[in-house]
């Protein structure tokens, strides 16, 4: 670690430090080129899904807050070494639901605006949510919402909390568990939804900046650099990056089903044989060959005898 200076620190200074730092470290790791994957950053507005997108290409960057609001109309793409980022529009209407948000075997359908799922192979998906005023009661419902429309992609799922960069590891993982124990985020299993994991993300924070403040933006730096570095290694682990295909998926189910059918059909089957066979080991011995000699209390054994 190099040792900053204490006195008559600028703002580039101050930067230039956070650079070297970066460096030495080795913590501004970049997506393997030769990982390809894609994730789709989905929620409401001014969550950060834009700003993840700029912290991953860079951990020092920050927007100031009075700087022109950057409203994101139609979904945008942008490569990061193997790595393909997705930054959608808004999708929760007024009353916190997903009326233009649908999703399809080819693609993902935000203000009737496709983003194809090329070749058929599903991406990752995160639902982008802001910590900056905790999580209230409508977002919760539209929690519950998002995870009606998306739980056929569940398997590539993941919730990315932000203004997570004045937060410890420690003080995330226990947000992070009184979070998912509220009752009705808890009644509808919410965490199991997210099976990709849930994770936090940061930036180093306008304030700071202004402030000049060395500590504070050399604190958060090094929490944003921890969380951008578990996100990339998140979207490229063996798992996240497993093709899987959308048809496939429904395949399994046709097979599945189809499975399930053949065996109430053999169970049956076996059942109707089961109960031949008994009734005509109880028969006499001779009345095989003629079954119309059947003894009475056989009536009921005549018609599967017939079919023997
Ligand atoms: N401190 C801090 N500010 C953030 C974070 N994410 C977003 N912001 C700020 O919140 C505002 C909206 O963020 P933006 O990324 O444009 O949200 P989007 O509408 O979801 O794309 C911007 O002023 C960002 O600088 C974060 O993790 N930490
Ligand atoms: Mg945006």
């Amino acid at each position: 670690m190099i040792a900053l200076k204490t006195s008559g620190n600028t703002l580039n200074m101050i930067f230039d430090d956070l650079l070297r730092l970066r460096a030495d470290n080795g913590t501004h790791i970049m997506p393997n080129e030769e990982t390809e994957q894609s994730i789709i950053l989905l929620g409401g507005s001014k969550v950060g899904k834009t700003t993840i997108l700029g912290v991953l290409k860079d951990s020092l960057y920050c927007r100031s807050r009075s700087q022109y609001y950057i409203l994101t109309t139609s979904p945008t793409y942008e490569k990061i070494g193997g790595l393909c980022v997705i930054d959608t529009p808004d999708i929760f209407d007024r009353q916190n639901r997903l009326s233009e948000c649908r999703i399809t075997k080819k693609g993902l359908i935000i203000k009737k605006q496709e983003i194809p799922f090329s070749n058929g192979v599903l991406p990752l998906f995160a639902l982008v949510f802001s910590l900056e005023n905790g999580i209230n009661s409508s977002d919760i419902t539209a929690l519950l919402h998002f995870k009606k429309k998306f739980l056929c992609v569940s398997r590539k799922m993941m919730l990315i909390l932000t203004h997570a960069e004045e937060k410890t590891e420690s003080q995330r993982h226990m947000l992070l568990h009184e979070s998912f124990d509220e009752s009705r985020l808890a009644n509808a299993k919410m965490r199991s939804f997210f099976e990709r994991g849930v994770l936090f993300m940061g930036c180093i924070r306008y304030e700071s900046m202004e402030r000049c403040n060395r500590q504070a933006l050399l604190s958060e730096h090094c929490e944003v650099l921890q969380m951008r570095a578990q996100l990339i290694e998140r979207c490229q682990d063996n798992e996240s990056t497993k093709v899987v295909l959308y048809s496939e998926m429904r395949y399994s189910f046709r097979k599945f089903h189809y499975l399930c059918c053949c065996f109430a059909l053999v169970c049956i089957h076996s059942k109707k044989n089961r109960y031949s066979t008994k009734l005509i080991k109880d028969l006499p011995p001779g009345t095989r060959e003629d079954p119309l000699e059947v003894p009475e209390k056989h009536e009921c054994s005549t018609e599967p005898f017939r079919n023997l």
